[in-house]
């Protein structure tokens, strides 16, 4: 892999500023921010005035605890747009959460939202190592999903040029990647071990590509998959963290010199990790649920808002901006069995553990009787080939799994190791539970 991060003189000042000046323009993007929600958003006024709290109670960043938190039940009650905050006329482009139950939620962007979109994924880019003239193939999904048009218009500002394929159609992704050779691709992690494993399947050598970085997100993934990723394209892999209600991709995003967690651009996006059960603000280092203020969004901004992500804040390395380390999972995403709260995450760690396994899992739930289960489908690395799998039962990967997951987890899971593609392929973001269980 070779060197590509930037240099300090390629990057804007704020990267180059010190944690004090960021504090100091958060301070008073924040003030302005509260006032601009009060004034020009009907639900924050209301919101504000329920929780008896007004914007000039703000005097320090601290005292953002004062005012309430926004959920996402609150966009969806507010479908489709009565969270705007500026007249529909002035914006131009709508967006929609990627949720799979109940009504989809609706973000709206001026063109100022878009304009500050694209200059931050410019900086994810250059924190990538990506530059102007680079070729860049974007699989994420275009569409109502943010990640497709959110990174297409940043790559286009960097002066990069861009493929923009979204999601799908696999053997065109590597018709297009061995042909034009792009130096970087942004795509879902489970999207391109799909896109690795046709590779293989076609003769071709991942790592006699031309890519040199991957950007990768919209999903959780494990430092395990990231040493996986890298080695078999032998090119440097970079989680990039975002959400729809905030702007989408480009929240935050790793560079490439430390790969130590998504720095957040916090001059614009304030964030706060609170105790999920009393809403308490944590400090930082403690793990707790992210939440965010846009200190600069114009149609849709947003205070305090809980996003379910689980982390913790971490101090910036590469950047004076704070760090999150690597989401593991949504508190939604958290299943309980028998007491023992488990993440997919937790899952897929282990699978990637397991000499002979293909890293693409899906976990089903059950109820057998009047017990809850869990069943980890899994299938053979198709190198090993279904044969050689089941040679002993001491070197049997689905009895080494299911021992890892207690050992580890402490859980008592089924196995089911299927035939090689017996596991739905992602095209995006990947389906990791299935719900066997009779709804009530
Ligand atoms: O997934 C935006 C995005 C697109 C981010 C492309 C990165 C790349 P939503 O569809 O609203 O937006 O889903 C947001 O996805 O709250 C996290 O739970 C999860 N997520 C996003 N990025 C990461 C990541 C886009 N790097 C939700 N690691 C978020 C773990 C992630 N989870």
């Amino acid at each position: 892999m070779r060197d590509i991060a930037p240099a300090k003189s390629e990057l804007e000042p704020i990267e180059n500023a010190s944690v004090d000046e960021l504090r100091s323009l958060q301070s008073e993007r924040l003030k302005r921010a509260l006032h601009y929600a009060f004034e020009n958003s009907p639900f924050y006024k209301k919101r504000f005035e329920e929780a008896q709290v007004h914007p000039d109670d703000l005097v320090n960043l601290d005292d953002l605890a004062l005012f309430p938190f926004t959920v996402k039940e609150d966009l969806r009650r507010s479908y489709p747009l009565g969270m705007l905050a500026t007249d529909r006329s002035r914006t131009v482009r709508l967006h929609s959460s990627s949720g799979t139950t109940g009504k989809p939620t609706i973000m709206a962007y001026t063109r100022g939202d878009i304009d500050l979109w694209a200059n931050l994924i410019v900086r994810c880019l250059r924190a990538a190592g990506v530059r102007p003239g680079d070729l860049v193939h974007n699989s994420y999904g275009y569409g109502l999903f943010t990640g497709g048009l959110g990174v297409h218009y940043g790559i286009e500002r960097l002066g990069a040029c861009v493929v923009p394929i979204g999601g799908g159609q696999t053997a065109k992704q590597i018709t297009l990647i061995t042909d034009l050779k792009p130096k970087a691709i942004m795509v879902t992690p489970s999207y391109l071990l799909n896109i690795l494993e046709v590779l293989r399947e076609n003769g071709h050598d991942p790592e006699a590509l031309s890519l040199e970085v991957g950007i990768l997100g919209a999903e959780p993934w494990t430092a395990k998959m990231r040493r996986e990723i890298e080695g078999a394209f032998d090119m440097h892999a970079l989680d990039i963290y975002g959400l729809s209600e905030i702007i989408g991709p480009g929240v935050g995003s790793e560079c490439v010199e430390t790969k130590d967690g998504s720095h957040l651009w916090e001059d614009h996006f304030y964030p706060e990790i609170i105790d999920p059960e009393t809403g308490k603000v944590l400090p930082d280092g403690q793990e707790g649920e992210l939440v965010f203020t846009t200190l600069t969004k114009e149609a849709m901004p947003v205070v305090r808002y809980r996003t379910r992500d689980i982390t913790r804040l971490l101090p910036g390395t590469a950047r004076p901006m704070r760090r999150i380390e690597r989401v593991t999972g949504r508190s939604d995403d958290m299943m309980i069995l028998r007491g023992v709260n488990v993440y997919p995450s937790q899952i897929e760690e282990q699978v990637l553990t397991v000499e002979g396994l293909a890293p693409h899992f899906q976990i089903e739930r059950f109820v057998e009787g009047r017990m809850d289960g869990m069943r980890v489908c899994v299938e053979p690395d198709p190198a090993i080939g279904q044969g050689a799998v089941k040679a002993s039962p001491a070197s049997d990967p689905a009895t080494i799994l299911k021992r890892r997951i207690k050992e580890m987890i402490g859980i008592n899971v089924e196995i089911r190791l299927g035939e090689v593609g017996s596991v739905p392929r992602s095209q995006g973001k990947a389906v990791r539970v299935v719900d066997l269980r009779e709804k009530k």
